[in-house]
């Protein structure tokens, strides 16, 4: 057996938390042979929340969970975290707009970098799932100016797992035969699921259906607008399918990505395809098995695409000026 890898959840009683945690706990996050110790931070009304879920994690008896750290304080949630998901926040209430919600959450991730920053593993990877999931990883990034810029992402696999499921769907294939799905910009209603380099069993999407207009209308939107969906539909926003989200990325990071597919992270742009350098936007990706990431190149992106995501970066360049006050 390996040394357990730290694994620190903020938002840990919360619904995400309480379908991902134990997955993870059950190795199907970093794998069979990795046993992890869970930290999880909370707020303290929320503390005795969090008691019931160690419980019932305990309960479980799952032979790779190796410890249960549960904490409200950020300092300690981090300490020698290798591995830290960064779920917790407030929700949108009744008649927020999401300039709102960004400066709600804001200070909560600036707290949350700093001490990642102070506290963490050397080897820190962070993914944040709280949104407004880019512009809250922006600012824990720039709150900790120790960690490489790089080990900070944001969640967009849920967008691309939503994009494979319609596209397999419309084609009537598998989504197992649906591949090069790649999310660009921000996790918002903004986002840009690209079709044109996707691809349903080798084929191009734009060959294997014919329908155009809705991969350029309808397909888009209902992506864009699933989270909305969800929350009209179930009365509560997506937990178990961002759970799964999380751990997928995660999973991935640590894994090789075959040479022909990829997949969608949030990441710091360097100014690749022209986005603004410094934002965190979300690109096709292959990862190495080592937890490093690259940037698939030479994609070609049409007027529609570019048109795009103009739109999504022009966005997350709004928001950032939401928060200039806590980018150090
Ligand atoms: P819940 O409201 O069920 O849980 C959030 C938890 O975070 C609560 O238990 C709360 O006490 C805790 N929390 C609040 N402030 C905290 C802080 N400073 N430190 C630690 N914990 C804190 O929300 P849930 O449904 O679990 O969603 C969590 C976040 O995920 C939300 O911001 C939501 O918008 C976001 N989502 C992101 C998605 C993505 O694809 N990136 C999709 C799903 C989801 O909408």
């Amino acid at each position: 057996m390996t040394t357990p890898v730290r694994v620190a959840v903020t938002g840990a009683a919360g619904s995400i938390c309480y379908s991902m945690l134990f997955r993870i706990a059950a190795g199907e996050m970093l794998g069979p042979d990795t046993p992890v110790i869970l930290q999880l931070l909370e707020i303290t009304p929320a503390m005795g929340a969090l008691e019931g879920v160690a419980m019932e994690l305990n309960d479980c008896a799952f032979p790779l969970l190796h410890g249960i750290e549960m904490t409200d304080d950020p300092n300690k949630g981090f300490a020698g975290a290798n591995v830290a998901m960064l779920v917790g926040g407030r929700p949108r209430g009744p008649g927020m707009v999401r300039a709102d919600l960004i400066k709600i959450n804001g200070p909560i991730f600036e707290g949350q970098g700093k001490a990642i920053n102070d506290n963490a593993a050397d080897d820190i990877r962070v993914v944040v799932v709280g949104n407004p999931c880019n512009t809250n990883a922006l600012i824990a990034m720039h709150n900790a100016p120790d960690v490489p810029k790089e080990r900070f992402t944001a969640m967009t696999r849920l967008d691309q797992n939503r994009t494979k499921h319609q596209l397999a769907m419309k084609s009537g294939a598998q989504v197992a035969d649906i591949t090069n799905v790649g999310i660009w910009g921000n996790h918002s209603n903004t986002m840009y699921p690209d079709f044109f380099n996707a691809k349903i069993g080798g084929k191009a999407v734009t060959d294997a259906i014919s329908d155009h207009e809705w991969l350029k209308g309808d397909f888009i939107s209902t992506i864009q607008s699933r989270g909305k969906a969800i929350i009209e539909a179930r009365g509560a926003s997506s937990a178990a399918s961002a759970g799964n989200a999380a751990i997928e990325h995660v999973r991935d990071w640590f894994q090789v990505t075959p040479s022909d597919d990829w997949v969608s992270m949030a990441i710091p742009s360097n100014g690749e395809y022209g986005v603004t350098e410094g934002l965190i936007f979300s690109y096709p990706v292959r990862c190495d098995g080592a937890g490093n990431y690259s940037i698939v190149e030479g994609l070609e992106l049409n007027d529609f695409a570019k048109e795009k995501i103009k739109v999504t970066e022009d966005q997350l360049l709004e928001e950032r000026e939401v928060v200039a006050d806590l980018l150090k």
